[in-house]
């Protein structure tokens, strides 16, 4: 496969609703789309990015610098180029790896379509449909939170995942545990709000009966998610800090994280993500699909890798219309509390181009 050029679109779409984190609260995506176009066949890619580099270093403009000065060029001088052959290609730049990813995704998108062969069969799915969790952001008071859950719940949800921060921890935990019972699957995301200090005031967690607590500590702090990890009985689980197979092989062997969320913009792509399931499974450790509040496009990719043995635990795989009023894609429904694994070509999915028109707020295009 001979790559063309690459077409780089930022989009913008607004949120349903505010997102707060412990880290910014977002209410609009912006995000980076990236157009593989070769003879055969076209390729579209996400890169996760968000407009500000709170989650991570990296950052749309920084991103779509990246991609025009050194990632797609690094990609015109193969002839023979393949999805697998783009992390070799861009293996000399350092980081950079959600810009990677999306750039990857759109050549792997690419050379699938033009073979007529499902992503999910690709990356080596045995499942036809996900069970779905949902990210409920930090709400004003518990009345909303309580409201904002029962919402899900009614939707079929099953799992609920609270972003916490100090402050709003504990009595957001004891509020939706004592409303909606000890059967529900009940996880918290600190994104790195905390410090080994608070160690005993996370441990007020271990009577909630938690799935896991995702990211409490700083992303580079393994020893001190290790030592955290001795002192509490809800599970840790890294986020920001697995970056590679190898950040996750190092992570489980010092006993830093007992299950990983695997989201593929922050490790440097989907091949790298079943990597990390391949290195997760071999050790023992559950893994399930984090999310970046993708479009259509990620989500049909996130719901592919979501379908591989190792992901033993609901990911945070939402409907579209958690996230938006019109996705750029046909949305995904929740069904059951389940995302259907699409099964067409590639991804399976590809951008309305009026909407995505309206949604387009620069274009580049990047010849080879
Ligand atoms: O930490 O998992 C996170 C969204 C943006 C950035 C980081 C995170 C999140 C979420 C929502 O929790 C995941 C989703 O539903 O896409
Ligand atoms: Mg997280």
């Amino acid at each position: 496969m001979k790559l063309t050029g690459i077409e780089i679109r930022e989009i913008r779409l607004p949120l349903v609703a505010p997102f707060r984190t412990s880290f910014a609260t977002l209410t609009d995506r912006s995000a980076l789309l990236l157009r593989a176009v070769t003879a055969e066949s076209e390729g579209w890619g996400e890169c996760v990015a968000m407009a500000d580099p709170l989650y991570s270093s990296e950052y749309v403009a920084a991103c779509s610098d990246v991609l025009r000065r050194f990632l797609i060029p690094a990609l015109g001088r193969w002839e023979r180029l393949d999805g697998a052959a783009v992390s070799t290609a861009l293996a000399p730049f350092r980081g950079h790896r959600m810009a990677k990813a999306g750039l990857e995704m759109a050549v792997l998108d690419a050379e699938l379509r033009a073979q007529g062969v499902p992503l999910a069969r690709e990356l080596g799915a045995v499942h036809d449909r996900v069970p779905c969790g949902v990210s409920v952001g930090i709400m004003e008071s518990l009345p909303q939170l309580l409201e904002t859950v029962a919402g899900y719940l009614d939707e079929g949800y099953v799992r609920i995942k609270l972003k916490i921060e100090p402050g709003w921890d504990i009595e957001p935990v004891r509020a939706v545990r004592e409303n909606f019972g000890d059967a529900l699957l009940l996880q918290v995301d600190a994104n790195t709000a905390y410090a080994l200090a608070d160690t005993r005031h996370l441990a007020r967690l271990d009577p909630f009966d938690l799935l896991l607590i995702e990211q409490p500590l700083e992303e580079e702090d393994l020893l001190g998610h290790a030592q955290l990890a001795k002192a509490i009985t809800t599970p840790v689980c890294l986020d920001e800090s697995i970056t590679s197979a190898r950040s996750a092989a190092a992570a489980i062997t010092l006993g830093a994280c007992s299950v990983v969320n695997i989201k593929p913009g922050r490790v440097g792509g989907y091949l790298e993500a079943r990597r990390i399931h391949d290195v997760c499974a071999a050790h023992g450790v559950p893994v399930w699909c984090g999310g970046m509040l993708e479009t259509g496009l990620g989500r049909a990719a996130n719901v592919a890798l979501a379908a591989l043995p190792g992901f033993t635990l609901p990911g945070d795989t939402s409907g579209s219309d958690r996230y938006y009023r019109t996705d750029i894609t046909a949305p995904f429904i929740l069904d059951d509390g389940h995302l259907p694994v699409p099964d067409g070509p590639g991804l399976g999915v590809t951008p309305d181009p009026d909407i995505l028109d309206e949604v387009t707020v620069a274009t580049h295009w990047v010849p080879l």
